[in-house]
């Protein structure tokens, strides 16, 4: 049996993770895997990169992260089961690391384990067709280093290919002719191009936040956040306003819903991202909007119409990396056999009792607790180790107020492990007054010297 995983960020990675463990508990005729990544490293979205729009094999650059990015939530809500930060970094780190750092945290889970051999670096996959005469799938990538396409056939395909890189861009009258920047959050990579300028954001959810606070911090003269729905209502410091949504631009003044009015200078629409599978054909494709149980997913991972198709870290997130394990460990399950699925119509009504679940919740907390209970329901079929996740829920819940009471200074905190019951040290300094995010130097300042990262 041979099992393709398509991408090598967090979740193509807690496959492979799932098929290792499998091999070293003893479990015998496993299948052969082969990852295949586009990009020349393993980490996916923490992988940073300068270049926005191609690659350089004329790619769609994959990166939606920035410089200067720090984890936007506490790492004892996303650490894996079977890893603990402690465990990497030989003793316990602040709550809230930057990039680099939770980069070099997914790399140690993997650099432990054998999976780096199953990937297929520069790979990028172009096309994946179902055959019911040979029950095979047909994987056709692009080797970029050769230039040339290969096919080759499986039994199960696993797409981990993210969700947070294709741009949805709205249009707004006056764009077209606005002399400032204008780009998408996934092309934003440098705050300091914003320095002593007037930004304009287009959104109220985690890009525009973190956007806006990153601007601040380096130096913007002004931030203004223009929301579609609601306002973030955080209680935002000098220098970052919120208004309604953008009505239309004359030149480089912007005016809002309310009837006020701006001069801007740049301008960055946070208005989210599309589920995108250039690869796919309709029979195999999901098609959803960013949501914590999109339809079409028996217990949010396998493709209902072809079950040996199956769909990691697809979900809207607060849970992360530990979710995409029990996932993946799940995934596992299903393709070795050893969980039964229910017939269609079984597996249908399963999604709609918790599609109408995830509808009923009515605030952020009941969101938390469902994706929680989902986890939870998981878990239960597999042996990913226990992690605590209704703990883990109410750390998410508190992390809630934590940022309601002080955007700004919410990533100064430090939370208690479920893994390791380690209680996180506060930041060596006010967030607001890091600028180099390095993990060399937050590794340093945060006393963990004997980590390779920080010698
Ligand atoms: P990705 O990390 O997106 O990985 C997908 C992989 O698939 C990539 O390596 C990509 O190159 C590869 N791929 C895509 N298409 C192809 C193809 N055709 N062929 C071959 N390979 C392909 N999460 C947190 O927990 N904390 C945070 O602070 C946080 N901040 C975020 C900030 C931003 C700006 C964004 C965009 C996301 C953030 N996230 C955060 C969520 C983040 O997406 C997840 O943590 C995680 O990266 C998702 O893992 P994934 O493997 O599902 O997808
Ligand atoms: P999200 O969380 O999907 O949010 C998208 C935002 O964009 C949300 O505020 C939307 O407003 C807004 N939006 C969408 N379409 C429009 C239009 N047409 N006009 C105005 N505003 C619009 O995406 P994010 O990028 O913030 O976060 C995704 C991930 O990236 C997340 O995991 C982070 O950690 C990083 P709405 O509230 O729907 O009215």
């Amino acid at each position: 049996m041979r099992v393709a995983v398509l991408g090598a960020g967090p979740s193509g990675l807690a496959q492979l993770r799932a098929f290792e463990a499998a091999r070293v508990a003893g479990v015998e005729n496993l299948p052969e895997v082969v990852c295949f990544e586009k990009q020349s490293d393993l980490g996916g979205m923490w992988n940073y990169t300068w270049r926005t729009g191609l690659d350089e094999f004329g790619e769609p650059v994959h990166a939606s992260m920035y410089r200067y990015l720090w984890s936007n939530g506490p790492k004892e809500c996303l650490e894996f089961a079977d890893y603990s930060f402690e465990e990497h970094f030989g003793k316990p780190i602040p709550s809230y690391p930057p990039r680099a750092v939770l980069r070099d945290y997914i790399m140690g889970r993997v650099e432990a384990s054998d999976a780096r051999r199953h990937i297929r670096f520069n790979h990028a996959v172009k096309w994946v067709e179902y055959s019911e005469e040979t029950e095979k799938f047909s994987v056709t990538v692009k080797d970029l280093v050769a230039d040339e396409l290969v096919t080759e056939e499986f039994d199960h395909v696993v797409s981990a290919t993210g969700h947070f890189s294709t741009p949805h861009a709205p249009e707004f009258e006056g764009l077209d002719t606005f002399a400032g920047r204008v780009m998408h959050a996934h092309d934003f990579r440098e705050a300091r191009e914003f320095t002593g300028r007037t930004v304009l954001l287009i959104g109220s959810s985690y890009s525009a936040e973190d956007i806006a606070s990153q601007c601040h911090k380096y130096g913007a003269e002004r931030v203004i956040l223009s929301y579609r729905s609601r306002p973030t209502g955080y209680a935002w410091p000098e220098g970052i306003d919120e208004v309604p949504l953008l009505q239309r631009l004359e030149g480089s003044t912007a005016h809002f819903a309310d009837g006020t009015s701006a001069e801007v200078d740049g301008i960055i629409l946070c208005t989210g991202y599309l589920h995108h599978f250039s690869y796919l054909p309709d029979d195999l494709r999901l098609v959803t909007n960013n949501r914590l149980y999109p339809g079409d997913l028996y217990k949010g991972v396998v493709w209902q119409e072809n079950p040996k198709f199956l769909y990691l870290g697809m979900q809207d997130q607060y849970f992360t990396f530990n979710m995409f394990d029990a996932q993946a460990w799940f995934a596992r399950e299903v393709i070795l056999g050893h969980v039964d699925l229910p017939p269609v119509a079984e597996r249908q009504a399963d999604i709609a009792e918790w599609r109408a679940r995830e509808e009923a919740g009515t605030c952020a907390d009941d969101e938390i607790d469902f994706q929680a209970a989902y986890i939870r329901d998981l878990l239960s079929y597999s042996d990913y180790p226990e992690f605590g996740v209704e703990q883990q829920a109410d750390l998410l819940k508190q992390w809630k107020q934590d940022k309601k009471r002080d955007i700004m200074g919410y990533r100064n905190l430090g939370y208690r492990s479920t893994l390791t019951g380690s209680m996180a040290p506060p930041l060596h300094d006010d967030w607001i007054n890091v600028l180099d995010d390095s993990a060399e130097s937050f590794l340093l300042h945060n006393g963990v010297t004997d980590h390779p990262r920080a010698r």
